[in-house]
């Protein structure tokens, strides 16, 4: 028999159903950490604390929380248009934001397809670069190459080119035809560095190893985070990124940065790709787009890419990919006033004022127990701290929960503790992440 829908009301305290994602689920229900409202910098706790937000909720909260512009264009929009196919129709929003967004991508690169998240960005990337080459005639062109230590979400395309671990390990094959360049994360080389590291532009140079061995013409494309974020905060060496620009345009390869953390201001200008002044072919980009108040994400592709499809493949459809959701008119409205606030509050420039004293702020951490890492970009910093012998990510965690009980809300992977606060945050708050990590460091043995 059919259950009542009211079976879960009569329920409510019930924590079992919700299979929670990347979470011990076991720990989790055990000792609950819900948040229940939030506005400006902070989270509003169930247990009725103020929760200062270091880390953007996931990385996507630049705005800060609860802005009335955003909060009110999706409300209007809901009244107006709450949903409409875009496989054959569209909405007319969908073009108003395609054009605003190729305002503010890398010059030349403004065709914009749109999805529901990160994860489907990275694999619409990697089927647009597939289908990019066959239609040009250069269909052996299959093999993607990602690298270690990358997060590309957790589609099959993107844990195949990703390079975490315990991302992969579960899922068998996998796609085939992949390699992975090595990551650039030295402490030998590296440790205490503000900003990019002087050490490690060489690492690019496999790129040409892996064309060595495969050709050339079986190689697709290159997929890296301009600076990975998910796997503890890797900044790019000095030099890197424009070395493997050279190299996958000497040989035809597309280069696809995957912004998904990066854009939208995170590093002080609209894009990584600003920031390092290297244009890559394809680009992926999430979070930030709506700073997470709707789900959406985009790939941003060459006006090449695109003239490619419509000039070179037969007629009908040149593209046979999109989701449902693609293009969601409440998505599309949440991106617009997010992009119209980022514009009147300045805050990409924001961002960029503020590094310096972040970068101050938590280099005057070093000294604390068990730190052997602290790094910086943009509005972003990571202190690592040592493993501890035979529990890999326990200090992490146990810093993680501690700086919530203290008020405090960071990500931690494995034993790095990120930071990346929206760009609305306040010097002094800053300074007050700082106090509440540095007792927390101090707490932990
Ligand atoms: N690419 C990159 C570079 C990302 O950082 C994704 C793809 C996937 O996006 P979706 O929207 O499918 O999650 C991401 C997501 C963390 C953390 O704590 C980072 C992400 C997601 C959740 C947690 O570092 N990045
Ligand atoms: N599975 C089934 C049975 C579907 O009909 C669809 C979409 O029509 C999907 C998966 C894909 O869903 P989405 O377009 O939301 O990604």
């Amino acid at each position: 028999m059919n259950k009542p829908l009211t079976t879960a009301e009569s329920q409510p305290n019930d924590l079992s159903q919700f299979w929670m994602p990347f979470t011990s689920n076991r720990d989790f229900k055990a000792a609950p950490r819900m948040l229940v409202s939030a506005k400006g910098m902070y989270y509003k706790s169930h247990d009725g604390r103020d929760i200062l937000d270091g880390s953007a909720g996931l990385w996507c909260v630049n705005i800060g929380h609860g802005h009335p512009k955003v909060v009110e264009a999706v409300k209007a929009q809901t009244d107006t248009l709450e949903f409409a196919p875009s496989f054959q129709f569209a909405q007319p929003l969908a073009f108003e934001l395609a054009q605003k967004l190729s305002g503010i991508t890398p010059d030349g690169m403004d065709r914009i397809f749109y999805t529901n998240s990160g994860s489907e960005a990275v694999d619409t990337a990697l089927k647009i670069a597939l289908a990019y080459h066959r239609i040009r005639g250069e269909g052996t062109r299959t093999r993607l190459i990602g690298r270690e230590r990358g997060y590309h979400g957790v589609g099959f395309g993107g844990i195949s080119v990703g390079g975490m671990v315990a991302n992969r390990k579960f899922f068998g094959p996998l796609i085939n035809g992949v390699d992975h360049l090595p990551h650039t994360h030295n402490l030998a080389e590296q440790a205490f560095t503000k900003g990019q590291p002087t050490w490690g532009a060489h690492l690019a140079d496999e790129l040409e190893r892996m064309v060595a061995l495969h050709d050339a013409s079986n190689i697709a494309a290159v997929i890296v985070e301009p600076m990975a974020g998910s796997t503890g905060v890797l900044v790019p060496p000095e030099g890197y990124l424009q070395r493997l620009r050279e190299i996958t345009a000497k040989h035809g390869i597309l280069l696809i940065f995957d912004e998904v953390i990066t854009g939208f201001g995170r590093l002080g200008t609209n894009f990584a790709a600003d920031r390092f002044g290297v244009k890559p072919d394809l680009f992926t980009m999430a979070k930030g787009l709506t700073s997470g108040y709707v789900p959406m994400g985009a790939v941003a592709a060459d006006n090449k890419i695109y003239d490619t499809f419509m000039n070179e493949s037969p007629g009908g459809i040149e593209l046979f990919h999109g989701y449902t959701y693609t293009a969601h008119p409440l998505a599309c409205a949440a991106a617009m006033a997010t992009l119209q606030v980022y514009e009147e509050e300045s805050l990409f420039q924001r961002a960029a004022d503020l590094s310096p004293h972040l970068e101050d702020a938590i280099h005057s951490l070093k000294d604390l127990p068990n730190v052997i890492d602290i790094r910086n970009i943009g509005l972003v910093g990571a202190i690592e701290l040592a493993p501890r012998d035979g529990a890999p990510g326990a200090r992490g965690m146990e810093a993680c929960i501690k700086a919530y009980e203290a008020g405090l809300m960071v990500r931690v992977s494995g034993d790095v503790i990120a930071l990346s606060p929206p760009f609305i945050v306040e010097k002094s708050q800053i300074d007050e992440m700082m106090d509440i990590l540095s007792k927390v460091i101090k707490a932990i043995d």
